[in-house]
């Protein structure tokens, strides 16, 4: 963490130990670091201010969008809040989230909040807080709330382990994007030494499909589009796929990492029917494309080799059209 960060890090401490209603949001539709970063540092200020139960100060916890199955299993995740409050907070604390949209429906409750910071390390962060905690070599949120935890001086109990440590694991693609350092595997190894269950995390997390979103994601697999000379790979994750299968979205937003399997490969492009003409891409590059920039000029972002957008077409229509962008982006990139 560079020294700029670590000075912010240390006016947050007291940002929080002053603040009498403390909210925690994280970004919608949250995926394993989200959800880690929220619990791990819920963990932490509890461990600095005292237990919320004993009532001497607020803090919730607010994410749009529902907690997949396969993270049910983080301490305190029932402390996690998916509608809206109008509670006015002295301090706001977003974690994982790159700009403010990114918030979906609990953006009212952050812009309530007397003052704002976040916690990110997204290299297409655009500001939107009163603090900027910026990150971008880290490989995750997660990463940043270890270190965070050093700074404060606190210590990293079991619970805020196990938060942290599938945080880690989920944004680095079980420890093998190149956003996994030196540091992220001394902090993972730190976390086992402290007797983190690694192995029962990992279980939890990628091994607990239910048998119809196998299924789902063997038929999208056995749908899959090939375009640009088998560089660009396509799912479209239709909504009669899903009710066929009776699945929902984010059982199967896996699939787009796993088109980066294929061999030649590049880019593998995961379209998500969201209905009404509208679509979320999810794209994963193996690394000589950025995609982060590529989703950013479209309106999204991310990071280089997992970035997205949202498109205003039906996902039908979206293939010719990623087709296209893509190759011109490509042919630019060259
Ligand atoms: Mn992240």
């Amino acid at each position: 963490m560079n020294q700029q960060n670590k000075n912010y890090v240390n006016k947050l401490k007291e940002l929080i130990h002053n603040a009498q209603k403390i909210a925690l949001i994280g970004h919608k539709d949250p995926d394993g670091d989200c959800l880690g970063s929220l619990l791990g540092i819920f963990g932490l200020i509890q461990q600095m201010k005292g237990k919320i139960e004993d009532d001497h100060y607020q803090m919730h916890v607010y994410v749009d969008g529902e907690t997949p199955d396969n993270f049910q299993f983080l301490p305190d995740i029932s402390k996690i809040d998916n509608k809206v409050s109008d509670n006015i907070y002295d301090l706001t604390l977003v974690l994982d989230a790159s700009d403010k949209n990114r918030l979906g429906t609990m953006k009212s409750v952050f812009e309530k909040s007397n003052i704002t910071a976040v916690i990110d390390h997204h290299i297409t962060h655009k500001p939107f807080c009163d603090m900027t905690i910026l990150e971008p070599t880290y490989s995750s949120t997660g990463e940043m709330i270890f270190q965070l935890a050093k700074v404060w001086g606190l210590n990293i109990t079991q619970n805020i382990g196990i938060c942290l440590y599938t945080a880690m694991l989920t944004d680095t693609g079980r420890f093998i994007y190149s956003s996994t350092s030196v540091n992220t595997l001394l902090a993972a190894a730190e976390l086992m030494g402290l007797g983190v269950p690694f192995d029962k995390i990992a279980q939890e997390v990628y091994g607990s499909d239910k048998k119809e979103v196998y299924l789902a994601k063997s038929y999208l697999q056995s749908q899959t589009i090939f375009a640009l000379d088998g560089l660009l790979a396509i799912i479209v994750m239709s909504r009669d796929v899903l009710d066929k299968f009776g699945v929902y979205q984010k059982d199967v937003d896996g699939l787009a990492e796993s088109l980066r399997d294929i061999a030649g490969v590049e880019i593998g492009c995961l379209i998500k029917d969201l209905g009404s003409n509208n679509a979320k891409v999810s794209l994963r590059s193996k690394g000589t494309y950025d995609v982060a920039k590529f989703s950013a000029s479209n309106g999204g972002g991310g990071h280089a080799r997992a970035a997205g957008f949202n498109l205003e077409m039906t996902a039908e229509h979206c293939i010719p059209w990623m087709i296209e962008a893509l190759q011109t982006y490509i042919e630019g990139a060259k």
